[in-house]
């Protein structure tokens, strides 16, 4: 037996996991205590990967469909399927008639997150789609927008805060998203043994507001007035001096923009009366080491923009935002555009370089919107999808209007999905193409670190080589890239060394750079010693904010990242303004056209009726989203697709704890369980996403498994600026059924 330094890479927390592996299985995890960022935390989920691993599900061979089945092929037979049909349309629809939807599982993935732009790039496609719309897109390119890049992301110096308003997240059921702090309850509970405060925003007495110092129950989607309010009180008091306001200019306009929303006039709408508006904002303002931090409840509903856009302001105002304890900018080990090139100017971000087809749906940070995705597959005409890639996703279950979404997929004339089992939307595609287990794959969370708690990264090895029958996802990806180009196959890593080299190349022209001016060959000859994946890594290292700048300096390269067996920890967070930002003006860029709309559409929102019955989602502690339904260990009693409903509701509508109701609204009907609690806002119903009837053949058993909430959303509803989908904040209507 041997115990090997692995990393859980289930969730976003990206914790330390010893395997212990007998027989060339891993047979048990357990925790590091000597890791700097997990500290000998992990949960049910890390605990669970032996069995994960095991699932019979796992996939151990392509699959292909033949005469209507999915049957196990060799490799060479799936690529050569796909190449056939990929031809076939790209030669009678072009380029664009390929389509990519990239998922959750790819951010877990070192090989799929480094590897895929050489396939989409290939693809040379418009039609690139990601779960990010589904998600956090707008916490980006706000953050974009204001700073220069969408790595500029706030995280709250967990650590260090003293006073944290966690909005719209529930970071003791998901571990935390947008930010990497393992053991996010510990984290919270060191707040207050500090003698500071957390307070949560939600509509849901959720599991993290249970363990809070106040829980502030907000209305579903009235954030963005919430916010406003806390901003108008803090001008009035007076904003706080800091580095980032110096670096906002004159701050006159936002006077006149937050004149409409004092406490009194958003209160009803909140539904928080006004002097607890006003008693909070102060606290906030006179808090030194305070953040505001907000996930799904923020960026999936109407408002999504507007609320990051508000936070940010709020941060800000009340000397918040990169101050030690504060809202702050991480500096991460790998190289990301916020940490090269000259610091503190950039050329900024702009959306909408293109459009989608249908909608005219703007592009944002290189994409379109999922919400667009069915229209872009059944409208006819020039650059109607044909074919689509899944990554490591499931958009049937995930995304809005899902029952479209599957009627979509049937009319494609090629679906390839890339994944360890068959989900539902691998039980129709044509061609399934599987990753190889854990133990034979690197890791290194690239994302994930970027929104750390800490300076820091861990690396961890393949413990063992591919068996003939398995292939890396840098081959499964760089093999169909080659595909896509219509090149051949047997050139995958002549192209990648030419690729590599255009990147040194503009490394090295690049004003500011590390390696600015060096010699390119040089520079290659020196990350030849890797291998493919862990050339990329060193080289980000390298030129990045710690590295060595191969050898003009004393910093990180590969080889310190694969000797620090507990990761490599360079400390706490530290303020970075101006250096961080990449702004073409080099100031704090608040004033964004789309907030003028924004805060129209907002004060007319104040005035609008409240519907009887309000739909927001949650995540579950035992889940991720649909990728872990069918792994026994983590099916529990309390974890099921339940309609959480409060107490009260259910006396009126006469419904008692498990009664059946159906939840409809103009997108879609459900039926579904009652879960009667007090911890719900009167007028709020919540569901769970990631559930999801069983198309035939795939891992969901029809029987066992939940409803999919996203029959109930629509996928016309989306956030102005980014096209993100709403997912939460929906009015519904809930009808008692006879059990
Ligand atoms: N109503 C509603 N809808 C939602 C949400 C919500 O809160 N409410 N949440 C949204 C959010 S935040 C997200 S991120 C999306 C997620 O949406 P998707 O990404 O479309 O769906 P997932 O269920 O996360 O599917 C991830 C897939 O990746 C696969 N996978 C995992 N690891 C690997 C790997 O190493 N290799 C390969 N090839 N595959 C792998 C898993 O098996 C799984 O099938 O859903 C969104 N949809
Ligand atoms: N256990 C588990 N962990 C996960 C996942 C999982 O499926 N299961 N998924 C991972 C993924 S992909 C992500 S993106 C993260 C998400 O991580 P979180 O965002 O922390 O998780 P959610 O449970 O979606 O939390 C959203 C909260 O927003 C509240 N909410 C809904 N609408 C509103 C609103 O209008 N205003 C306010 N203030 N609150 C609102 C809901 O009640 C809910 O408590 O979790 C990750 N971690
Ligand atoms: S918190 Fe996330 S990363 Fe940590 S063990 Fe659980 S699932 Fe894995
Ligand atoms: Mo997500």
């Amino acid at each position: 037996m041997s115990i090997l330094p692995g990393t859980c890479s289930l969730c976003e927390a990206s914790c330390a996991a010893l395997m212990e592996v007998r027989d060339g299985a891993i047979v048990r995890v357990r925790p590091d205590a000597h890791d700097a960022l997990s500290a000998g935390f992990i949960c049910a989920k890390g605990a669970s990967i032996p069995e994960i691993e095991a699932n019979p599900s796992r996939l151990s061979s392509p699959l292909v469909r033949r005469n209507g089945t999915l049957e196990p092929a060799s490799w060479n037979e799936a690529f050569a399927f796909i190449q056939e049909r990929l031809h076939a349309i790209h030669e009678r629809h072009g380029r664009n008639a390929v389509a990519i939807y990239a998922g959750n599982g790819m951010s877990h993935n070192l090989g799929m997150q480094t590897y895929i732009g050489d396939f989409i790039r290939a693809l040379g496609t418009r039609n690139v789609f990601t779960a990010g719309t589904l998600d956090q897109i707008p916490r980006q390119a706000v953050s974009a927008l204001i700073y220069g890049s969408p790595v500029s992301v706030t995280i709250p110096d967990l650590d260090r805060n003293q006073l944290l308003w966690v909005i719209g997240a529930n970071p003791a059921e998901s571990n935390g998203s947008l930010i990497t702090a393992p053991g996010f309850l510990r984290r919270l509970q060191g707040i207050r043994e500090r003698g500071g405060r957390v307070v949560v925003i939600d509509p849901r007495r959720t599991m993290t507001a249970k363990r809070a110092s106040e829980h502030v129950s907000i209305q579903p989607s009235a954030d963005a007035a919430f916010l406003a309010a806390v901003a108008h009180e803090l001008l009035r008091l007076g904003p706080v001096p800091s580095t980032a306001l110096s670096l906002c200019g004159d701050l006159g306009e936002l006077e006149a923009m937050m004149a409409p929303f004092s406490p009194a006039a958003v209160a009803d709408k909140c539904g928080i009366d006004a002097d607890t508006i006003s008693r909070l904002a102060k606290e906030l303002r006179e808090t030194p080491a305070a953040a505001l931090y907000g996930r799904m409840g923020t960026t999936t509903q109407t408002f999504a923009s507007l609320v990051c856009w508000l936070m940010d302001i709020v941060n800000i105002l009340a000397g918040n935002l990169d101050v030690v304890g504060g809202a702050m900018f991480c500096t991460p080990l790998f190289a990301q555009d916020n940490t090269i090139g000259t610091p503190g100017k950039g050329k900024g971000m702009s959306i909408g370089r293109w459009r989608s087809r249908v909608r005219q749906a703007p592009e944002v940070l290189g994409e379109l919107p999922t919400a667009c995705l069915v229209e872009e597959i059944e409208t006819s005409g020039e650059g109607q999808i044909k074919a689509l890639f899944v990554a490591a996703g499931n958009p049937i279950i995930s995304s809005p209007n899902a029952e479209d979404v599957a009627r979509a997929l049937r009319a494609l004339d090629l679906l390839v999905c890339l994944d360890i089992h068959v989900n539902q939307t691998g039980a129709m595609a044509d061609v399934i193409l599987p990753s190889p287990p854990r133990l034979a794959k690197s890791n290194y969370d690239v994302m994930f670190y970027q929104f750390a708690v800490r300076q820091y990264g861990r690396y961890t090895p393949a413990y063992r080589v591919l068996g003939a029958d398995e292939r890396s996802d840098r081959e499964i990806l760089l093999h169909l890239a080659a595909i896509a180009r219509h090149d051949d196959p047997a050139d995958i890593d002549r192209v990648e060394e030419d690729a590599l080299f255009q990147q040194i190349e503009r490394e090295i022209r690049r004003p500011g750079s590390r390696i600015e001016g060096r010699d390119a060959l040089e520079i290659l000859s020196m990350l030849q010693r890797l291998p493919p994946l862990e050339r990329k890594l060193d080289f980000a290292f390298r030129i990045g904010p710690h590295g060595d700048a191969f050898g003009a300096r004393a910093g990180i390269t590969f080889e310190t990242l694969r000797d620090a067996e507990h990761g490599l920890d360079l400390g706490p967070l530290e303020p970075r303004l101006p250096e961080v930002l990449r702004t073409p003006t080099g100031m704090i860029e608040w004033r964004q056209p789309f907030v003028g709309d924004e805060l129209a559409r907002l004060k007319e929102a104040l005035a609008e009726a409240k519907p009887k019955f309000v739909l927001v989602g949650r995540r579950q502690l035992r889940s991720n989203n649909s990728w872990l339904q069918h792994i026994p260990s983590l099916r529990h009693k309390t974890r099921n697709c339940h309609l959480q409903m409060n107490q009260d509701d259910a006396m009126e509508l006469g419904l008692a704890d498990g009664d059946n109701v159906a939840v409809s609204t103009a997108s879609g009907r459900i039926e579904v369980n009652v879960a009667i609690t007090a911890d719900i806002a009167r007028g709020v119903v919540s569901l769970p996403h990631g559930w999801g009837p069983a198309p035939n053949g795939s891992i969901a058993d029809a029987g066992q498994y939940g409803a999919n909430v996203n029959t109930l959303t629509d996928a016309r509803s989306t956030d102005p600026l980014t096209g993100t989908a709403r997912l939460n904040g929906y009015a519904v209507d809930i009808t008692p059924l006879p059990s």
